[in-house]
């Protein structure tokens, strides 16, 4: 049976706004997997590694007959497409894509940590997954995305996180 995925793009080099469209096309065209919500694009400053330029975020829902590994594999062929390089951890990227949720799925492989290990901690995340499932709840705990957002947003403000 398919499964609820939820995805995140993240851009912070060249044309931001092409490279999520064109990981999204490329994403929709992938077989057993159909796209069924888009959050809107955001800009936000960057997390993590802070002297780097701005990223465009997104998030969307897919619906995917594809094992947790193999959509992994699948968007990291998009990633290796569209000509990203790893360099530095937390660095710019053309195109970065992640797995935050495969429906109720917890898992800690070694490759393949479900859900997103820093979910729970990151705006950029946080804002467009609760823009398109704010009463999906967290597989561990069953917390809402809603809630997990209110309390960073209580913790920290809404800084640094614009929707365009
Ligand atoms: N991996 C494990 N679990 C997952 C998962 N759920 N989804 C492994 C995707 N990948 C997962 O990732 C390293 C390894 O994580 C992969 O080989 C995969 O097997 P990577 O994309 O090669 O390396 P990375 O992205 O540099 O490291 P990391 O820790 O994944 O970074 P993040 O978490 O992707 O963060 N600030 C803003 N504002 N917006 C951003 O999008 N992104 C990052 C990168 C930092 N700051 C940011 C943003
Ligand atoms: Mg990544």
């Amino acid at each position: 049976m398919d499964k609820t995925a939820y995805i995140a793009l993240g851009s912070n080099l060249g044309c931001k706004r092409d490279n999520i469209a064109r990981a999204i096309q490329l994403i929709a065209a992938l077989p057993g997997v159909k796209i069924i919500k888009s959050s809107s694009l955001y800009e936000t400053e960057p997390w993590g590694k802070t002297d780097q330029d701005n990223f465009l975020n997104q998030v969307i829902a897919v619906e995917t007959s594809l094992q947790p590994a193999e959509l992994l594999r699948e968007l990291q062929n998009i990633e290796i497409k569209m000509g990203r390089q790893r360099k530095e951890k937390w660095g710019p990227r053309i195109i970065d894509l992640d797995i935050l949720l495969y429906g109720n799925e917890v898992m800690d492989d070694p490759h393949l940590t479900i859900p997103h290990p820093h979910l729970r901690q990151r705006l950029f995340v946080l804002v467009p997954l609760a823009e398109i499932g704010a009463d999906l709840q967290l597989p561990e705990d069953g917390a809402t995305v809603e809630e997990v957002l209110s309390s960073v947003l209580v913790r920290e403000g809404n800084r640094g996180i614009e929707r365009i």
